[in-house]
């Protein structure tokens, strides 16, 4: 078998040793093998993965690991959920997914943090690891791996993959001379620091990007050689420019990288850094926590021995905070070792609070159990991802997400359900009949016809719903899928509402059966919503779905068939007994006295 692509090197030798090897994933042990300099103007490592998620439906998902030193709030869920959206999502096309999140544990701000609380740092990582593990178990996270750096498969991973640098040539000893940020654990160009003032009036230099107080250090450490990389790095951009998504963020690294890339110090001195892990060979020294931190995401998958089959198809989602370290190092880093590079890199905006960024210190910091306690975790997620646009920053604040959840969940969605499904409208409470005779296919074919030309319009977005919304979920577009949906869900309830299906006669066989005919398109329809929204709102989507009487296993991407009597085909479903839980889908949401909103039983629409 050969490769389906262009191999684009005059190197003979490459050309030959590559096409040895017929399966992507042995492809590694070529790269390991090769000379650096070969590897690095091998264009093939490069585009070889395009696609290869679809060809093996294996898909690996990751979400940044989470810093221990602050307890987690709504932003670090809204980049979990938005992880979990996609792996649900890949799990119901039916995909082989893994989707890995965890906790960063190494640095000096977390042994500052350690420090603080008088705690000893492995106890003090492994407490506030817990808490996020706990927030993600509310959250309805299904990560299938939970990583801790200070775990020994971690380390291994991390000293091999320093190795690996090291005899490739990519690791030298030298001086780094220049700013630094703990809080950011970035080191900075002078470029990248300007003047300011702190509490006490002090004059300081902070970082132009986060604010954070930076420090000029010298030190004796190891340096990776990053300038090699740059026109690398661009020239992958370049010729992938769907990497990064949304593509303004691809942008924002092209730009960066038409600057100067300077070498990256890769070491701290064990002076300074205890809490980290050391450099093989060189106790002196501990390795950078953003190159420990970055590896991870290969221990996961079993790195050195084991990563083959799903390092092709990893797909990372971090907030634009930490693009730098995720589109410039560890691409140059996995260049380095011979890795393939990432096959998307999803970047999403901040969460703002009533304005203003999320800060200990100004005391808004949202805390993701209480709003789960608040809201309940499918009214959350919803909000999340509903709000969430991954360009711009966005703003919480209690009132906006009552009101969401109430209009969208409650009134509509949870309207429609009650309406369509009502015992007043479906006495034998079974999936109904659908009667093409007031529905044909072909407008111009009955005299009993009854639907009109909106009703078309509406089985044709419903129709069109599930490609629209892969498209948005594939560009990490969530909130223009629920859009989507939720425009549709306004067009069933309007097409209930125009038909009201309460004026019918049941005693009237006509009458009847253009009654099941209303209902039977209404429940299509939210089988479809049912189906669209598990990636978002597990918790609803079943409830909707099990009222429908629709089994688990027909809850897949592959079930998104509608209304398949319009064409003529048969309808399994017809006559199948309704689920029994006639409770509300999702109880309106009230504003206490205490601003604190509470969650009411009333519902807004009744069912007729
Ligand atoms: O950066 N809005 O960890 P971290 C939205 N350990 N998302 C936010 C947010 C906000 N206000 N604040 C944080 C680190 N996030 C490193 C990562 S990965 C190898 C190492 C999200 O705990 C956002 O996704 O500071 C951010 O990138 C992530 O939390 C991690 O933040």
């Amino acid at each position: 078998m050969k490769f389906p692509f262009c191999i684009l090197t005059s190197n003979r030798t490459i050309i030959q040793r590559l096409s040895n090897y017929a399966f992507y994933g042995r492809l590694q042990h070529v790269q390991h093998s090769m000379p650096s300099k070969c590897i690095k103007h091998c264009p093939v490592l490069r585009c070889v993965c395009t696609d290869i998620s679809q060809r093996t439906k294996a898909y690996y998902i990751t979400t940044p690991i989470f810093y221990v030193n602050a307890s987690p709030h709504i932003g670090h869920v809204y980049t979990a959920v938005t992880a979990d959206c996609l792996h649900r999502y890949k799990l119901l096309q039916g995909y082989h997914s893994r989707f890995a999140t965890g906790t960063d544990e190494h640095g000096l701000k977390i042994q500052q943090a350690a420090d603080k609380a008088d705690k000893d740092p492995l106890r003090f990582c492994t407490e506030v690891s817990e808490s996020f593990r706990n927030v993600f178990q509310r959250c309805g996270i299904l990560y299938t791996d939970y990583i801790r750096t200070t775990e020994k498969r971690h380390r291994q991973a991390v000293e091999h993959f320093w190795m690996v640098l090291h005899s490739k040539g990519f690791i030298y000893k030298g001086t780094y001379e220049g700013w630094y940020s703990t809080p950011d654990e970035s080191f900075l160009t002078p470029t990248q620091v300007t003047d300011s003032t702190d509490s006490m009036g002090r004059q300081i230099k902070v970082s132009t990007e986060s604010g954070h107080k930076v420090e000029w250090m010298k030190e004796d450490n190891y340096m990776f050689r990053l300038s090699e990389f740059r026109e690398e790095l661009l020239q992958w951009f370049r010729s992938n420019p769907k990497t990064i998504q949304p593509v303004k963020f691809q942008h924002l690294v092209l730009q960066l990288l038409e600057d100067d890339l300077p070498d990256l110090s890769v070491s701290r001195q064990k002076s300074r850094l205890q809490w980290g892990i050391s450099v093989p060979g060189d106790p002196e020294q501990t390795i950078y926590v953003w190159l420990d931190a970055l590896v991870n995401y290969l221990t996961v998958v079993g790195y050195p021995q084991n990563h083959s089959q799903w390092w092709t198809v990893v797909h990372h989602v971090i907030g634009k905070d930490i693009l730098k370290f995720h589109a410039v190092y560890w691409p140059a880093f996995l260049l380095a070792a011979g890795l393939p590079l990432p096959q998307t890199i999803y970047v999403h905006s901040h969460w703002t609070v009533e304005g203003k960024k999320m800060s200990k210190s100004l005391g808004n910091v949202v805390n993701p159990q209480a709003a789960v306690e608040k809201f309940t975790m499918d009214g959350l997620r919803y909000f999340l991802l509903r709000q969430g646009v991954p360009d711009s920053d966005c703003d919480y604040y209690d009132d906006k997400v009552i009101k969401l959840c109430n209009s969208e969940l409650a009134d509509a969605l949870g309207g429609l359900l009650n309406r369509c499904t009502a015992p007043s409208l479906n006495p034998k409470q079974v999936y109904p009949e659908f009667c093409n005779t007031f529905f044909p296919k072909d407008t111009s074919e009955g005299l009993d016809e009854k639907a009109v030309s909106e009703d078309y319009r509406m089985v044709e977005a419903v129709s069109l719903l599930p490609v629209l919304v892969e498209q948005h979920l594939e560009n990490l577009h969530v909130y223009k899928a629920l859009e989507a949906i939720s425009a549709c869900v306004r067009l069933t309830n309007g097409f209930i509402q125009r038909h009201a299906p309460w004026k019918l006669d049941q005693n009237d066989t006509k009458d009847k059966q253009w009654l099941d005919t209303i209902l039977h398109v209404s429940l299509e329809c939210l089988r479809m919503y049912g189906i669209l929204l598990q990636p978002v709102v597990p918790g609803l989507a079943d409830k909707i779905l099990s009222r429908l009487g629709v089994k688990p296993e027909e809850r897949s991407w592959d079930s998104l068939k509608f209304l398949v009597k319009h064409d003529g085909r048969d309808c399994h479903l017809e006559g199948r007994a309704l689920g029994p839980d006639m409770g509300v889908l999702f109880s309106r949401l009230e504003r206490s006295q205490g601003r604190t909103p509470k969650t009411a039983t009333r519902q807004k629409s009744k069912p007729q």
